[in-house]
């Protein structure tokens, strides 16, 4: 099969029909064998009704029902456990992303041998003040920790090998992230390509505000599994070696003088000195524990579900 096309969505029962019309025809005119998985994440409209319809009607259809909302990056997930075709396509369902795109981006996968190809949304039609200058603050950050250079990180339209979404955990609201998840996975040919991008035909946005938050503590999340996530006693370790050295060096110091140096001097629990010492052997201590804790922790976990399907069609 040369394309999966993968497209999570909530609540969008106007706009399923009329894109999957358009992604057969964008198919069938380039002659692609396919497949488009609708993962519907406990919709309470009528969506999943639409797909089954959409199912019984043509076999590239296939559906994928939560049993309830468990997040855009979970259905991702699901998706991309499913897929067989050589370059996946994930879009978004609201009509913004252009199928008409799909071609080029096999293109650029297949031929040009991208591990991954992000849409990038050059010119928005979104409102200036609640996404556009979000948006690019959001980017510069991901961009600047990540070292992955892409202009629009949470485009819904993106392209991958196969293997890529075989290779990466998508949870949590990682999606925005997928670019730096698959260069940490070692896929790190990435591209972008400009896209078309629509305002929004018919329903209203899934995301508020609260997304940019939660955007950026994920980065900083993200930041730090990439470099710590398999060595928390790295991190941990070294910042409480470092500091319990200082503080016993301080504390030591702190115990010669008295004793030998300046031994008529104040006593040393009158000190300021032998606290800020103290304290820095304490602290230093708990950071060390934390690294062993990460460590025990990242040993011990087990393989957690993080979401259940309620109905598949056409698998
Ligand atoms: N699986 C799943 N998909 C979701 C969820 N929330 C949103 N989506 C889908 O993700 C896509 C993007 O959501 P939108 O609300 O369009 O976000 P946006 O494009 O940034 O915002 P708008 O410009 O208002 O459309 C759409 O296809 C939604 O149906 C969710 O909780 N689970
Ligand atoms: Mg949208």
């Amino acid at each position: 099969m040369n394309i999966s096309v993968v497209i999570p969505l909530l609540n969008e029962q106007e706009s399923l029909k009329e894109l999957y019309d358009w992604i057969a025809k964008v198919m069938q005119s380039n002659h692609f064998s396919y497949e488009v998985i609708f993962i519907d994440d406990g919709s309470t409209d009528n969506s999943w009704e639409t797909i089954e319809q959409l199912s019984a009607k043509s076999k590239h259809v296939k559906g994928i029902k939560f049993l309830k909302n468990f997040g855009k990056s979970q259905a991702l997930h699901a998706g991309f456990e499913k897929a067989q075709g050589d370059v996946v396509i994930t879009m978004d369902a609201d009509l913004q992303d252009n199928p008409d795109e799909i071609p080029e981006l096999y293109n650029m996968v297949i031929n040009q041998g991208y591990d991954l190809v992000s849409g990038w949304k050059k010119k928005r039609y979104d409102s200036i003040l609640s996404k556009n200058l979000p948006s690019k603050l959001f980017n510069w950050a991901a961009r600047k920790t990540s070292g992955v250079k892409l202009h629009d990180f949470n485009c819904g339209l993106k392209a991958y090998k196969l293997e890529v979404v075989k290779n990466i955990d998508v949870n949590g609201e990682m999606h925005r992230y997928i670019p730096v998840l698959s260069k940490n996975a070692g896929f790190a040919k990435i591209s972008e390509k400009v896209v078309l991008h629509q305002a929004r035909k018919y329903g209203e946005t899934k995301f508020g505000m609260d997304r940019f938050i939660n955007g950026f503590l994920d980065l900083i999340t993200i930041w730090f599994l990439s470099r710590f996530g398999k060595r928390p006693m790295h991190l941990f370790g070294s910042l409480g070696v470092i500091m319990f050295i200082i503080g016993f060096g301080f504390a030591l110091y702190l115990g010669i003088d008295k004793l030998f140096l300046n031994t008529s001097g104040r006593l040393i629990t009158e000190r300021p000195q032998f606290f800020i010492a103290l304290s820095t052997m304490i602290i230093g201590t708990q950071f060390f524990v934390a690294g062993f804790l990460g460590e025990i922790i990242l040993r011990s976990k087990p393989e957690r579900k993080r979401y259940s399907i309620k109905e598949e069609l056409n698998f």
